[in-house]
């Protein structure tokens, strides 16, 4: 058993880098943290020979403990003065782990460093303990969290309703190169931050049964089953730990998990069968982020979702005595995406058949009731269900699916008398091959809120993506541009420079972003950039001592760090991002002094495991990266880095030591993007396209001081009926340079031709996203980056600039829009429970 490591010796490296409260603690009280107890009670353990994992389990619990009777306390008060909630559905969530957010956020730092210092623990090897929940793929699941958060500290009384998959998205591990999936079995040790409520429990009445045959999940038609849905609740703890929210994620279970008739005739394994089969509902999230290929698996699990949280907040309301008319007064239902979207006959189906009100009535409050985001522009990413799937697994919502269709037809042929071409168009079903339900479509017409998440992008939505819709009821349609949660993103990832910040500010950016707008007239002063600039060493430091520590790499601190992070895709052009590390390649290897700072450029994020192009970048990046490493001449000034699993945790590490930030999208294919939001937060200048939310970024710090380049959303658009990557190829040196030599097998001379598909992407297949195009004009932006760089005192003034002027992305102030405009919310300040319910304290 490895046993934790005594305390660092004062004048080591810091021991406790959470970063302290910069103010009074409401939470904080004398009271010591149960940490013995649990040790002795879970782990049959003392202190001295606890393992770290144990320490981890026990302090975690102890914590826990601590904010119990806010938690409880919160759901009473809101409960007793009936406050309307906000219920977040989303199949995703990418919380990041929960020991240090928890801690910061109920401000009780000095109380658990004081019981590290009391039990010599090692805080950072006590938080390492924690497997992140992988619950997403990726931007949309992230979103989720960090509105949360906000909602949380913005004391909104809120819900968040997702899936407790036993196995989150896949870990990323490298072999020669290429992207291996591993399985994320985060639940393998238990998790104290999740309480589970079975007796909560809620049935979901499926029309036919699920069976597990040879390790295959198989839909048995016309033999109706009952899965039960088994609430697993995590605190939501809002900074300053007085509202403490919940999110339920759902388990799924069978409901008589044993077949005694099949067991006691010696059947045993096809006994549990059904039990496994109801199980698999939960086993594992999807690993994809744009695709929609029809599993008949993910159409339940979407299924699922939403049928658990209906239940259980019309079982709320219904505790409440209420009349069902006020259902829209009492909840108001966010989809994240459309993969929640059978919440519209879901509800429809409760208002009808268990509320027995009549149709309009159950639609007008359905309509009140629900709102949607789209997170996309990409049309093979919109989803759309075969409708054999809803015949076998819930005819019912089919049967209301259809008549929702059929009403908004008569109100079509009404309004555009003859125009059958929109009434295709516009359709609920598509009638193309085998017919499909436009999940899409049934959000739009089902909700009063259809927001996007970017100004650009909702502007796309309206105007290319669904204009018909958007013109018929114009009043639904709107923008809420994403933000990001400062507390996890500045206060938690970047130790040193919030410091910086509340020195300079005091502590009130911490919820109130704005404040950061008083760094502007600092970013003139040589001592405010002395101290960003240390605060920045300090995060290149943390980051290259952590990656030394977890895949024994080397990095040079003293170089430029220059990151993309974010999920490998053809329109995020990771691809771009490699062709301009090989034209410096290039420079370096044929010009004798190139006057160049030396740059690291850091790459990570997962592939979906069946996009193979997506794949093959992957691999091309390691290999130039290996190539790089070899040649003397060039490894000083370029080093390139594939960080592998990419996940909250890693991020956290990476935007805080960033100089610069990579968001080099097609323009018109990025909703919005959050990571970029992040690192401008942390003082890193973005070269950028002017796509998703990067623009009003630009628009915020002024073009000055960012590096945009490209081609634009509408250049993009007009120019693809004639786009020729040849055109560029025969007239730019550099971009010919460099497409010959990755087409050459210089980077895979043990492989030779496995980049080919590259190839017939880039110049067979008419270079759909335009890299080639770009190459030019982000190679000259990179030049500008590259000079400014050598300036270190423009460079440290425009990145408090950027700081300064980060504000505005918080994702405080996207809740507070969605509260103000879409859900009619208004915020509810819970009581500090100490003063309220002692019962309740004394009771652990
Ligand atoms: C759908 C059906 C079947 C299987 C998987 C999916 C699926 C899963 C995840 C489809 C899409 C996603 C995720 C999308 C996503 O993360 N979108 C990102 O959302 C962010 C938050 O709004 C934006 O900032 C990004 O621009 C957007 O790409």
């Amino acid at each position: 058993m490895n046993s934790v490591k005594p305390l660092a010796t004062p004048g080591g490296r810091k021991v406790f880098p959470l970063p302290m409260r910069p103010h009074d603690a409401p939470l904080e009280c004398n009271r010591r943290l149960p940490y013995r107890k649990h040790l002795l009670s879970e782990h049959l353990t003392e202190c001295s020979d606890a393992s770290a994992r144990d320490a981890y389990e026990a302090l975690a619990r102890a914590i826990r403990d601590k904010l119990t009777p806010a938690w409880v306390h919160t759901e009473a008060s809101y409960r007793k003065h009936r406050a309307k909630r906000v219920y977040y559905l989303s199949m995703e969530y990418l919380i990041g782990r929960s020991l240090a957010k928890n801690v910061t956020n109920m401000g009780i730092e000095s109380l658990v460093q004081q019981t590290c210092q009391e039990q010599g623990l090692d805080w950072e090897e006590i938080v390492a303990q924690e497997a992140e929940p992988g619950l997403g793929n990726g931007g949309l699941g992230r979103l989720a969290a960090c509105l949360l958060d906000s909602m949380a500290t913005g004391h909104i009384p809120a819900m968040g309703y997702g899936m407790r998959y036993e196995y989150g998205i896949f870990r990323q591990a490298f072999w020669h190169g290429w992207q291996c999936e591993q399985p994320d079995h985060w639940l393998q040790r238990s998790d104290p931050w999740e309480v589970a409520r079975p007796g909560q429990a809620v049935e979901v009445k499926l029309n036919c049964s699920v069976e597990l045959h040879g390790g295959t999940f198989r839909i048995i038609p016309n033999k109706p089953s009952v899965i039960l849905g088994i609430p697993y609740d995590r605190p939501v703890v809002g900074y300053g730990g007085q509202n403490i929210n919940t999110l339920r994620l759902w388990r799924a279970a069978a409901q008589d998990s044993f077949d005694f008739h099949q067991f006691s005739s010696g059947d045993f394994a096809k006994a549990i069968s059904g039990t496994l089969a109801a199980e698999t509902i939960t086993r594992v999230l999807y690993p994809d982020d744009s695709t929609t290929r029809g599993r008949g698996l993910r159409f339940i699990q979407e299924f699922f979702l939403v049928a658990c949280s209906i239940a259980d907040l019309v079982r709320r309301f219904r505790a409440g005595n209420a009349d069902w008319a006020s259902l829209a007064d009492q909840a108001a239902v966010q989809l994240n995406d459309t993969h929640p979207a059978l919440a519209v006959p879901e509800l429809m189906r409760v208002l009808l058949d268990e509320a027995h009100l009549g149709w309009d009535e159950a639609w007008a409050i359905t309509q009140r009731v629900l709102a949607y985001t789209n997170h996309t522009l990409l049309p093979e990413a919109m989803e759309k269900w075969p409708l054999r799937f809803f015949k076998v697994i819930i005819p019912r919502h089919l049967e209301l699916i259809q008549e929702i269709n059929r009403r908004f037809l008569v109100q079509l042929r009404a309004q555009y008398p003859g125009d059958e071409a929109r009434y295709r168009r516009m359709g609920l079903i598509e009638r193309r091959g085998s017919r499909r339900v436009r999940m899409a479509h049934l959000a739009m017409l089902g909700c009063h809120s259809v927001n996007g998440v970017s100004q650009l992008h909702s502007k796309l939505l309206r105007e290319r993506v669904v204009s018909d819709f958007a013109e018929l009821f114009p009043e639904r349609f709107n923008n809420k541009t994403n933000g990001i949660n400062p507390r996890r993103w500045l206060l938690q990832a970047n130790p040193a420079l919030a410091g910086v910040m509340t020195e300079a500010i005091g502590p009130a950016w911490i919820t109130d972003l704005h404040q950061l707008e008083q760094l502007r007239p600092l970013a003139e002063d040589a001592r405010f950039q002395t101290a960003f600039q240390q605060a920045k060493l300090e995060a290149k430091t943390r980051f290259a001592d952590w990656l030394k520590n977890e895949t024994g790499q080397s990095i040079n601190t003293h170089t430029i760090f220059d990151c993309q992070i974010k999920r490998i895709h053809e329109y995020k052009r990771q691809l771009l991002n490699a062709l301009h590390i090989v034209i410096l390649y290039n420079r370096l290897r044929t010009q004798s002094h190139p006057d160049m700072p030396a740059r690291t450029f850091f790459f990570a994020g997962k592939a979906a495991p069946a996009y193979h192009l997506a794949k093959l970048v992957i691999k091309l990046i390691n290999n130039i990266s290996a190539v790089i490493a070899q040649e003397a001449r060039v490894r000083d000034k370029l080093q390139v880095v594939f960080v592998p699993n990419y996940n909250v945790t890693v991020a956290e590490y990476m935007i805080a030591a960033s100089d610069v930030s990579e968001q080099i999208s097609t323009a018109g294919y990025e909703a919005s993007g959050t990571g970029n939001m992040k690192f401008m937060l942390n003082g890193a200048l973005t070269v950028g396209t002017r796509d998703g939310a990067t623009i009003e970024m630009a628009e915020a710090v002024g073009k000055e001081n960012i590096f945009l380049f490209g081609l634009s959303a509408d250049e993009v658009n007009a120019s693809r009926d004639w786009y020729d990557p040849h055109w560029h190829m025969e007239r730019e040196a550099e971009t010919r340079a460099a497409l010959e030599l990755v087409f050459s097998d210089h980077f895979c001379a043990g492989e030779p031709g496995i980049f080919a598909p590259l190839r017939q992407a880039l110049l067979e297949h008419g270079d759909y996203y335009m890299h080639v195009a770009d190459l030019m004009p982000y190679a000259w932006a990179q030049q500008q980056v590259g000079e400014l760089y050598q300036d270190h005192e423009q460079w440290t003034r425009k990145a408090i600039l950027n700081v300064a002027a980060s504000g505005f992305f918080s994702s405080d102030r996207t809740v507070k829009e969605y509260a103000e405009h879409i859900w009619n919310v208004t915020p509810f300040h819970v009581e500090a429970p100490d003063q309220r319910h002692e019962h309740l304290k004394s009771a652990i």
